[in-house]
């Protein structure tokens, strides 16, 4: 292949010592820098700090309450409700028919095994378990890829899919600073946040459009089309939350072409591999189509969802760039950034993942759990738009509901419609309208569409 120049032709390899010159850098522009980051004020301030002690008292009295999280506050105010009729569809979390959370099959046999082995628990090296690195960039382009065949892959084992998108923001605060980051409107909250606490400019593109229902697609394009050449593009690799729609095949070829034209790169956010189509092949297709032009990108990876591991905190990040060399540049600075975050990271979802991936057999039986899943998640989503079609006689077009894929329905209900599906229906939601219909068993459909129906029609 024709070398391509790359976005990252400057990085330098990282040295063996990881923190002095920066420390050196951070010390020298603090203000009241006494070699210390977390020096008391100076001397001629004591009786300031004095004061403050003796009318407040602590240190910390200016901290303000945070709002709770939109996502995982919703779970915090479900517990908190002793309604019978209580329902959870906030977080994207599989549950059974019987709306209890579910382990895996496979990942009890794996744990099983592993504790056979009786593996040690000394310190993963910075990049994570080999084993799982190898297996998770396999699962997301296919083993035979040129691009892990040439070795123009770094990966690095993350804390889950928010921790791999928070190193890779790291690394685009660093290497590409002040590239702004485009992102969907709407997207999963947490993308905002992790680019703010990154110092990473962003703004968003059209991607939803209301009267549709569907993609804003000429939008989306005009929005990338407009952002300075060599922004940065973040997509959502498969089922698309909270929308639950994703471009056709076509489309993801067109968004290509402009990213291409534009020099800018994408960065995927693969959280949910396997659940939209319930093939994780079919649900790589986007990303794996981007790599065969020979596209630098970006890929955040997650086992929350297509694994159940939510707690085990296990994904990773993934920098596809232009030659081995530059790979293994990027890694040496992927972990530089590692190190002082969190060190190293966990080591059993690891485990469980590369024992999952690296066995033949288990790794059919999780395609088969996959699909499982995906499967019961369609079901109710049929089960869902039957109930509202029968008991909403006004003739209104509820079809979107099974145009959309993934974990979520995006219903359109309204914030304070939304706010009415919680407060006089006990069904816990996003306030953007989002239902996860991961935590819907069948039976708790009609009751559901009651509730949609209400809120809709009798909320403004
Ligand atoms: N990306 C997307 C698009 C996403 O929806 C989530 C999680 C993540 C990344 C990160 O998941 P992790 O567990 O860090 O691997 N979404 C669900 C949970 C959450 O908000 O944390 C949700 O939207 O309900």
């Amino acid at each position: 292949m024709a070398a391509v120049p790359s976005s990252f032709a400057t990085i330098s390899q990282a040295a063996d010592s990881t923190t002095t010159k920066f420390c050196g850098l951070r010390k020298s522009l603090l203000p009241t820098s006494t070699g210390n980051c977390f020096a008391l004020p100076k001397i001629k301030d004591r009786s300031r700090l004095n004061m403050a002690v003796a009318t407040d008292a602590s240190r910390f009295h200016a901290v303000p309450m945070a709002p709770p999280d939109p996502i995982l506050g919703v779970s915090e105010a479900f517990r908190a409700d002793t309604s019978d009729l209580k329902l959870n569809l906030g977080v994207g979390a599989y549950r059974t028919e019987d709306l209890q959370p579910y382990v895996l099959n496979v990942v009890k046999k794996a744990e099983k095994l592993m504790l056979e082995k009786g593996e040690n628990k000394e310190y993963l090296p910075i990049e994570g378990l080999a084993a799982f690195n190898k297996a998770t960039a396999e699962l997301l382009l296919g083993a035979d890829n040129p691009v892990i065949k040439e070795g123009r892959i770094a990966t690095v084992q993350g804390l889950s899919g928010t921790g791999s998108l928070r190193l890779a923001a790291a690394f685009i605060q660093r290497y590409l600073p002040g590239v702004k980051v485009l992102i969907s409107s709407p997207t999963w909250g947490n993308h905002k946040n992790i680019l703010n606490d990154a110092g990473v400019p962003w703004s968003e593109y059209r991607y939803f459009d209301p009267k549709t229902v569907g993609l804003d697609f000429d939008g989306m394009l005009a929005d990338m089309k407009d952002a300075p050449n060599g922004s940065i593009i973040l997509l959502h690799g498969c089922a698309h939350n909270p929308t639950g729609i994703d471009p056709t095949t076509e489309q993801w070829d067109i968004i290509a072409d402009v990213i291409q034209e534009k020099e800018h790169i994408a960065f995927f956010d693969v959280a949910y591999q396997g659940f939209a189509s319930g093939s994780l092949d079919e649900d790589a297709n986007s990303v794996r189509r981007f790599a065969a032009r020979g596209m630098e990108l970006f890929v955040a990876q997650s086992y929350s969802k297509n694994l159940g591991l939510y707690a085990e905190r296990i994904g990773a990040t993934n920098v596809i760039t232009t030659s081995p060399e530059l790979a293994l540049r990027i890694k040496s600075q992927l972990k530089r950034l590692a190190r002082p975050m969190y060190s190293n990271p966990p080591v059993h979802g690891a485990r469980i993942v590369a024992n999952v991936v690296g066995d033949p057999a288990l790794f059919d039986e999780w395609r088969a759990e996959m699909q499982l899943m995906a499967g019961r998640i369609k079901q109710v989503r049929q089960k869902l738009y039957d109930e509202l079609v029968a008991k909403d006689k006004s003739g209104k077009d509820w079809s979107f509901i099974l145009k959309q894929i993934g974990m979520f329905s995006f219903t359109g209900l309204s914030q304070s419609q939304s706010e009415n599906m919680t407060n006089k229906w006990h069904v816990y939601m996003t306030k953007d309208g989002r239902i996860s219909l991961a935590g819907l068993s069948s039976a708790k459909c009609g009751y559901l569409a009651d509730a949609i129906i209400d809120s809709y029609y009798n909320v403004q």
